[in-house]
């Protein structure tokens, strides 16, 4: 059973009223405190930029929400199946996956979100780093502990980019594509990065961090100058700010949705839903395996999420590791 926190509580009761108040007996009474008590819970609402009136004789008033990604907000309406039971808010923190590691060695139950307003050491692939500005993004990371191989469990980056997708469409309408392995891209820009960890022993996964960054309302001028890639966030592309906790919600849910789907159909569904969203699958490719280049034509995923190229000669490559980019006209 989820259990609720008082700043929680008297959110929902702000969200159930049909006269817009709600008086400090009632909450005091259904959080069985004192009025004082109440008085502190509504201040440290108002702290975290909760705008709340107080009215002689009728009670208090909500008349305004920031868009912070607080665990009741995010969870309010949030129907989901295991992810996000238990979601943990940090305003900053230096890498939700090493929280989230942190907290699956201790012992966390399948379905715990991190997630954090700022990171001081957002982590990209390879030791590179993610760029992760307070207030305007997504950092967040799912803990789940699937009974897979571990050779399966790169599978679940395909479920995390499949997710990402989905979400950016319900918040936006914007159609995002992906790129192999971990890239989810607007208008050919980066908008969200994947980092998927694991621990795990010879023959069975303890757990799998998702880590998911997507960059929301990022302005222009909050990327650095010098990135691998051209970058976006959805604001850009849009023309307005989205809501973080919005996107946030439709997010888990689209990470519940598929991983049952995954649990119960095994890879394929997810596998071929990425697949519909790689604008490169059947076009001419370049991958560069740091050591060789491959050409071919990309033919779609193994069963575990590798690349499969169809070479020239007709026989397929299979690549785990590299860099795709189109073949350019005229190459
Ligand atoms: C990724 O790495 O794309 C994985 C990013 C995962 C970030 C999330 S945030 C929540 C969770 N907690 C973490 O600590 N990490 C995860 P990679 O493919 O290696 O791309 C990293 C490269 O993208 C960097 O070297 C930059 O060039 C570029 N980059 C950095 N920050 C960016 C940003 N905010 N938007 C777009 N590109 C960025």
């Amino acid at each position: 059973m989820m259990t609720s926190s008082p700043r929680e509580t008297i959110l929902q009761l702000f969200r159930e009223t049909t006269t817009g108040f709600v008086s400090g007996v009632r909450i005091s009474e259904v959080l069985g405190v004192s009025r004082t008590a109440v008085w502190k819970q509504i201040t440290s609402l108002r702290e975290l930029g909760y705008q709340i009136e107080a009215v002689p004789s009728r009670g208090y008033r909500l008349v305004g929400s920031p868009d912070v990604l607080l665990a009741e907000e995010i969870r309010s309406g949030l129907d989901t199946r295991i992810i996000g039971e238990d979601i943990r808010f940090l305003t900053v923190t230096d890498s939700t996956n090493l929280q989230a590691s942190a907290l699956a060695d201790a012992g966390a139950a399948e379905g715990l979100v991190v997630v954090a307003d700022r990171q001081t050491a957002g982590k990209g692939r390879l030791g590179r780093s993610w760029v992760s500005p307070a207030a305007v993004n997504l950092y967040l990371s799912v803990v789940l502990r699937p009974a897979v191989l571990p050779v399966e469990a790169p599978q679940l980056t395909f479920l995390s980019a499949v997710a990402v997708c989905r979400a950016i469409t319900e918040v936006s309408g914007l159609q995002p594509t992906v790129k192999w392995p971990n890239d989810i891209l607007l208008n050919g820009r980066k908008t969200a990065g994947l980092l998927n960890e694991m621990s795990s022993e010879t023959d069975r996964v303890n757990y799998v961090v998702l880590g998911i960054g997507v960059n929301l309302n990022m302005t222009a001028e909050q990327f650095p100058t010098l990135l691998r890639y051209p970058a976006t966030s959805l604001a850009i592309e849009l023309g307005r700010q989205v809501s973080r906790v919005e996107f946030t919600r439709s997010l888990l849910k689209q990470i519940d949705t598929l991983y049952d789907e995954y649990l119960r159909s095994g890879p394929r569904p997810v596998l071929a839903a990425w697949e519909e969203h790689c604008d490169l699958t059947g076009k001419s490719i370049v991958v560069d395996c740091q050591s060789r280049l491959i050409k071919g034509i990309m033919a779609g995923l193994d069963d575990d999420g590798a690349l499969l190229v169809k070479t020239p000669s007709g026989t397929f490559e299979k690549v785990l590791t590299g860099d795709v980019r189109p073949v350019e006209q005229g190459m």
